[in-house]
């Protein structure tokens, strides 16, 4: 067919390393504290679990990721890069870094462009969607840790794909979710399985 395909990769937990970025600073600014190894993380939220650990602890969760230098210092994650660049150069495909800021805006969107420009180059600022509801963004294909995706639309264009994270790997998925379990799956093949 002559159409183009869409693919919107989310960034932190897909192509940044939030949750052991978040630890590691967290252990670092609190060694004192009870932390969550990565193993032990249940839920998308972070400050959710940490809050439950005990009350105090969701502040102080918060303070690191609304550090300056928190967002720009992330990892990548195994492959993300390489993965990214090369779905970027497939024919007939379009990709977008669709990621959601937080609303402590001081840092974290002006660390999430120069991010992409540090590690995939500045002509790949084209390709970024900063946006709170990723329902209302169009695309085949929303790759991304957050198992659920809600927005003002109840019926987004996309299929979410579900990247394995520590935070969703015990999560039992609905018949139809399909997973990405890390970058050494195969991409290649969900892609193809939008174009026909
Ligand atoms: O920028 C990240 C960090 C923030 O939410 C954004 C998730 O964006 P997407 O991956 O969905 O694009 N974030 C915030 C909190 C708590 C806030 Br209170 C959290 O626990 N985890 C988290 O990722």
């Amino acid at each position: 067919s002559g159409k183009r395909l869409r693919v919107l990769v989310d960034m932190d937990g897909v192509l940044a390393d939030f949750e052991g970025g978040f630890l590691k600073k967290y252990r670092a600014r609190y060694p004192d504290d009870p932390y969550i190894t990565l193993e032990d993380r249940r839920g998308f939220w972070v400050s959710t679990q940490y809050g439950k650990l005990r009350s105090d602890l969701c502040e102080k969760a918060i303070s690191i990721w609304e550090s300056k230098d928190f967002f720009i210092e992330l990892e990548p994650l195994p492959g993300a890069i390489e993965a990214i660049k090369e779905m970027a150069r497939m024919d007939s495909t379009d990709v977008f870094i669709c990621t959601s800021p937080i609303k402590h805006y001081k840092h974290c969107p002006s660390e999430k462009y120069a991010w992409v420009e540090k590690h995939l180059g500045h002509d790949f600022l084209e390709q970024v969607i900063l946006t709170r509801d990723k329902t209302v963004v169009s695309g085949d294909l929303l790759i991304d840790d957050k198992p659920d995706i809600l927005g003002v639309d109840p019926k987004p264009t996309w299929e979410h794909i579900l990247f394995t994270a520590c935070h969703n790997k015990h999560l039992s998925l609905n018949n139809a979710q399909r997973r990405l379990v890390s970058w050494s799956d195969d991409w290649w093949a969900i892609l193809d399985s939008k174009r026909r």
